[in-house]
């Protein structure tokens, strides 16, 4: 019986993969190289650092622990400066109701989500009054697919894992539900995510009612 719903945040409730994409790039712009919004996908879900190490790898750069704490620090920089103007306006179809819907059913609601910068995002959207419980990539040491920052987040809403169902847009997302032993909804297209329970494109597609056939 589901009794929680865990939402990952970029992808599934906001699309804040554009702007990760303009600051990364214009990171590696100035070191003198590009990257694709192909390879953009592979950031999807995963931190700060990893994702930094990706595009390092990408453009063959080395760079001492020092140097890359800067590089990291200076793409946070332009990207906060970019989420510190979004809107209600940027909620992704279907969230907030399927949001306000889940808790009239009764469920609780937390986030699970990689960005040390999800408070700002919800405080921005006007989401934050929606969640019971906030993890995100400052609480955790464990990038997804670990499971961590959603065994965390079940913990902290008292809810046993299996009883939870995680809603993800990136595929370590969803590799984390699994090894949490949850639930989990693929949001996307079709034919990707294919070792969630179920994908829908968006949230429009679903009602909380429809968690217990998963
Ligand atoms: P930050 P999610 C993830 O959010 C993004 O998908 C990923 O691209 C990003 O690197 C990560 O957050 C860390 O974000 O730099 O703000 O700490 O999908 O887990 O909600
Ligand atoms: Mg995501």
């Amino acid at each position: 019986m589901i009794q929680a719903c865990i939402f990952d945040l970029d992808g599934v409730l906001v699309d804040t993969a554009v702007y990760h994409y303009q600051a990364w790039k214009r990171l590696a712009n100035e070191m003198g190289f590009d990257f694709t919004e192909e390879q953009n996908e592979q950031l999807k879900g995963i931190s700060r650092m990893d994702s930094l190490d990706k595009i390092l790898g990408w453009g063959q750069q080395q760079k001492t622990p020092e140097e890359k704490a800067l590089l990291a620090a200076r793409k946070n920089g332009w990207y906060v400066e970019m989420i510190g103007k979004m809107t209600p306006a940027e909620i992704l179809p279907g969230a907030l109701d399927f949001l306000k819907a889940a808790r009239a059913a009764g469920l609780k609601t937390g986030l699970g989500s990689a960005s040390k910068n999800s408070a700002l995002i919800l405080e921005r959207t006007g989401l934050l009054p929606y969640f019971d419980v906030l993890v995100d990539g400052n609480h955790v040491t464990k990038s997804k697919p670990d499971p961590e920052v959603f065994v965390t987040c079940a913990q902290q809403l008292g809810i046993a894992n299996e009883n939870c169902v995680v809603f993800e847009d990136a595929e370590a997302g969803v590799q984390a539900a699994k090894a949490a032993h949850m639930k989990c909804v693929g949001i996307g297209s079709t034919g990707a995510l294919t070792s969630a329970n179920r994908v829908v494109p968006d949230l429009v597609h679903l009602t909380p009612q429809d968690l217990n056939n998963l």
